[in-house]
């Protein structure tokens, strides 16, 4: 098997982009609870992913959720976040909280709704420009919950047309992703339900157009590492939006629900080129705290990231691909499994301590008192939230 040292440079190139809305209460329909020295502007946001940062140097991003996250400057805030050693990244849309949205916004019948939809990415397009911000990221809710609600094709031609204006709009540096989703709000079908969709509607749109996959969207059983070697073979997988689910869109931290997927997905990221600095595939985290402390729950998200990297880094492509033309079934699955089974733990933790950090940034933070401060100097105001 590869040995770590020969990975180890290679895991400096991994830059995981945190969401601004998983240091926010987030929750089920059921409840949402809240917890002490939960932020409640986009600085406090910002601020707690840059302690995710601090302690594991994997996390130089964060993600912005506009309108959640609007604030009156945002190079204003653009520095602010670099004064922490953080750059801003993927501007998120929402165009699934507003009444005019109830029947569609990019697919809506109605011109006067479609084009405010439109209008609001523009104003994304604006806050990217201030930002620095490379990707717009589309993740739409529109859909129906009835068969007959609505026409699908009819929806389908409405959204390339509405699509096509964003995408007029973004600059020569930027980039569009658009994620997709199965089903939720909508249940009976979603108008990106799936990664074919996803990218039929971008490859007309042109290069700088591509297709984001949250590996928490898709069915269960679905074989989401074929899906992105298929992406990466097409030239035309933008992102990840990392989380993991047992049952439905959990958004649960990535590699918790099944860490033996994640190893498949990265290794297939590895395999097809979409791993580095180079590569043009934002890793980012789209996951929410329900119950657990958000910012030792995003370390934690980042190490597994890491850590299933490492493992995938490990695979012998040279004895894998020996394996596979010699029709060796066995031996190619046992290749595989050794470096899914090596436990990089102990290495990682060195490796960190090369680099001036400390081994464990789990038990780092704990000790750092960031948490009890937080708690302490956050009284009132309005907690962040799911809409805020
Ligand atoms: C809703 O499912 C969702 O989680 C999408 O995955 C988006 O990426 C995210 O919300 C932010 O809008
Ligand atoms: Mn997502």
């Amino acid at each position: 098997m590869t040995s770590f040292d020969s990975i180890a440079s290679r895991l400096a190139e991994q830059a995981i982009e945190l969401p601004s809305w998983a240091f926010g209460n987030s929750g089920t329909r059921f409840k949402v609870f809240g917890t002490p020295g939960t932020p409640r502007t986009p600085q406090e946001k910002i601020a707690d992913a840059a302690q995710v940062n601090k302690y594991t140097a994997l996390s130089p991003s964060v993600a912005l959720h506009i309108p959640w996250d609007k604030v009156d400057d945002f190079s204003e805030l653009r520095s602010f976040a670099q004064d922490l050693g953080v750059e801003l990244g993927t501007v998120n849309s929402n165009t699934f909280q507003d009444d005019a949205y109830k029947f569609g916004s990019l697919t809506h019948t109605d011109a006067a709704v479609r084009q405010k939809a439109i209008d609001h990415h523009f104003e994304c397009i604006d806050v990217m420009d201030a930002t620095g911000s490379r990707d717009l990221k589309i993740w739409l809710a529109d859909g129906t919950n009835y068969p007959g609600q609505g026409d699908l094709r009819g929806r389908q031609d409405r959204l390339a047309d509405s699509l096509a204006k964003i995408y007029a709009r973004i600059g020569e540096e930027q980039r569009l992703v658009l994620e997709y989703k199965f089903f939720e709000p909508a249940f009976y079908h979603t108008d990106i339900p799936d990664w074919g969709t996803s990218y039929a509607q971008v490859a007309a749109l042109g290069e700088r157009a591509l297709v984001c996959l949250d590996t928490g969207h898709h069915a269960p059983g679905t074989n989401i590492e074929f899906i992105v070697m298929q992406l990466l073979r097409l030239g035309k997988l933008g992102s990840f939006d990392f989380n993991s689910r047992f049952y439905a869109d959990d958004d649960l931290i990535v590699g918790a629900a099944d860490p033996f997927q994640l190893f498949r997905i990265l290794f297939e990221v590895v395999r097809g080129g979409g791993y580095g600095a180079d590569s043009g595939v934002a890793f980012m985290l789209d996951q929410c705290h329900n119950v657990e402390d958000k910012i030792p729950g995003q370390i934690r998200s980042v190490l597994n990231v890491q850590e299933m990297t490492a493992r995938a880094l490990l695979v012998d492509s040279v004895a894998l691909k020996a394996a596979q033309d010699a029709g060796d079934v066995l031996g190619a699955n046992g290749i595989l499994m050794d470096a899914f089974y090596t436990d990089v733990r102990a290495d990682l933790a060195a490796w960190r301590e090369s680099r001036g950090l400390n081994g464990d940034p789990m038990a780092a933070y704990a000790a750092s008192g960031y948490q009890q401060k937080i708690a302490e100097d956050r009284v009132g105001g309005v907690q962040a939230g799911w809409g805020a």
